[in-house]
C-alpha cells in the first residue's frame, strides 16, 4: 500500500496506520486466512469502493443495531459505516415513510446484483406474512424482494438466522428465519441475541477483500466464529474438569467463580466465539458467564429460547481440553491471548489475538489524547 492511501485510510478512520495495520493483520488471523491475506483486507478497506448495504429489520428488538453502536470505541461501528455505503437502515435512516422506501428501491435498481443484504429480525410467514409489516409490505415479500438482486444475504442476529426469541413455542405467527425463505443463494447466519458486531465486521471484510462470502458450516454461520463449543473457550472450563460447580446463585462457589453448568449452562452445546470475543468494548469478563449467569445458548438453534434456563446441558463430549488450563487464575476475567493458545490450541490463539488485537482498535486514539503510548 502506498503512503497516499494510507494517509486516507488515517483521515478516514480516525486511525494511525500502525492501528490500522495491526488490525488488518488481526482480521485475517481472526478469519484463519493465510500470510499476505493483510495486505489484501488493507487494500480493499482503503479502495473508495464502499458495497451498498441495505439493513432491514422485522420482528425483533433491534439488540443487533444496538450492540454493533455501543461499542465504546467509535472504530468499530465508523469501520463498519464507513467500508459500507448504507443505503436502507429504518434505525439509522433520517428519511421516513414513503421517502424512505423509495431510497431502498431507488439503490436496488441501482446496484442491481452489488448489494449486500443484511436482515435482522425474524420473518412471520403464518397467514400469508400480515403479522409484521412495513410500508403495507408484508416482511415476507420485502425480503424475497430484496433478496432476488442481492449479491450476498447475511441474517444478523438469531432471530434472522433462525427465528430466534420471535419463534418460542407456541411460535403464534409462525416466525422463521432467511435461510427458510431464501433458497436459491447462500445466507450467511450470524446467530446471537444479540450477534456479536465483530462477528459481521469480519464477513463484511471478507467479502470486500476477496469479493466471496467466508467459509461456511452447514447452518451458514462462519466457521471462524462458530467452530467451537462456548464450553471450549470458557475461563471457568477448569472448574467443570476438576468438578468445581455452583450449586444455586449467590452460593459459596457461585462467588469464587465456579462453573455454572449445574445452574444450566448451555456452554457445552453452544457453538460461538462468547469467551473469546467479548461484547461491547467494557473490557474483560463482559459475557453472559464472565459476569456470572450460565450461557442461554441464545446462539443455538433448538437451545436458545427453546430449552429451559435451568435444564442441564448435553455436553457435545466430556474430555477435557488438550491441555489443561489453570485453576488458579482470577474468574471473570474473560479469556487471555495465552489461555486461548493453553485451551483451544493455536486456531484458538488466533481468534484470540485478532479479538484483543481488534477490542484494542482506537485506543492509540484516546491514548494520544491522555498522553499515554
Ligand atoms: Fe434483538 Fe437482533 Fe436478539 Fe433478535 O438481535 S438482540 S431479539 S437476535 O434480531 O435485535
Ligand atoms: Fe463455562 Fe458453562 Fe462450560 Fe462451565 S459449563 S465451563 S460455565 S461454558
Ligand atoms: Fe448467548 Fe451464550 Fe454467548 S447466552 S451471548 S451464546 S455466552
Amino acid at each position: 500500500m502506498n503512503d497516499d492511501s494510507l494517509t486516507a485510510i488515517e483521515t478516514k478512520l480516525g486511525l494511525s496506520r500502525r492501528s490500522f495495520m495491526q488490525f488488518c493483520t488481526a482480521m485475517a488471523a481472526t478469519m484463519g486466512l493465510p500470510k499476505g491475506a493483510d495486505a489484501e483486507i488493507a487494500q480493499a478497506i482503503a479502495s473508495p469502493h464502499r458495497p451498498p448495504v441495505i439493513w432491514l429489520h422485522f420482528q425483533e428488538c433491534t439488540g443487533c443495531t444496538e450492540s454493533l453502536l455501543r461499542a465504546d470505541h467509535p472504530t468499530l461501528d465508523a469501520l463498519i459505516l464507513d467500508v459500507i455505503s448504507l443505503d436502507y437502515h429504518e434505525t439509522l435512516f433520517a428519511a421516513a415513510g414513503h421517502q424512505a422506501e423509495a431510497a431502498r428501491k431507488a439503490s436496488m435498481a441501482a446496484n442491481k446484483g452489488k448489494y449486500v443484504l443484511i436482515v435482522e429480525g425474524a420473518i412471520p410467514v403464518k397467514d400469508g406474512g400480515i403479522y409484521c409489516k412495513i410500508g403495507g409490505q408484508t416482511a415476507l415479500d420485502m425480503v424475497k424482494e430484496c433478496a432476488a438482486g442481492a449479491a450476498a444475504v447475511i441474517a444478523i442476529g438469531s432471530c434472522a438466522a433462525w427465528g430466534g426469541m420471535p419463534s418460542t413455542g407456541p411460535n403464534p405467527t409462525g416466525s422463521t428465519g432467511v435461510p427458510e425463505i431464501i433458497k436459491d443463494k447462500p445466507v450467511v447466519t450470524i446467530p446471537g441475541c444479540p450477534a456479536s458486531p465483530y462477528n459481521l465486521l469480519s464477513t463484511v471484510v471478507h467479502f470486500l477483500t476477496f469479493g466471496k462470502l467466508p467459509e461456511l458450516d452447514e447452518k451458514g454461520r462462519p466457521k471462524f466464529a462458530y467452530s467451537r463449543l462456548i464450553h471450549e473457550n470458557c475461563e471457568r472450563r477448569a472448574h467443570f474438569d476438576a468438578g468445581r460447580f455452583a450449586q444455586e446463585f449467590g452460593d459459596e462457589g457461585h462467588r469464587k467463580g465456579f462453573c455454572l453448568y449445574k445452574l444450566g449452562c448451555k456452554g457445552p452445546e453452544t457453538y460461538a466465539n462468547c469467551p473469546s470475543i467479548l461484547f461491547g468494548d467494557v473490557g474483560s469478563g463482559s459475557w453472559p458467564v464472565g459476569t456470572g449467569h450460565p450461557c442461554i445458548g441464545c446462539s443455538e438453534q433448538g437451545i436458545g429460547f427453546t430449552k429451559p434456563i435451568h435444564a442441564l446441558a448435553e455436553p457435545k463430549y466430556i474430555l477435557p481440553p488438550v491441555s489443561y488450563p489453570r485453576i488458579v487464575e482470577e474468574q471473570g476475567q474473560g479469556v487471555s491471548v495465552a489461555s486461548a493458545a493453553v485451551v483451544a490450541g493455536i486456531a484458538g490463539a488466533a481468534l484470540g489475538a485478532g479479538v484483543v488485537m481488534g477490542r484494542n482498535l482506537g485506543k492509540d486514539k484516546d491514548d494520544k489524547s491522555t498522553g499515554k503510548d
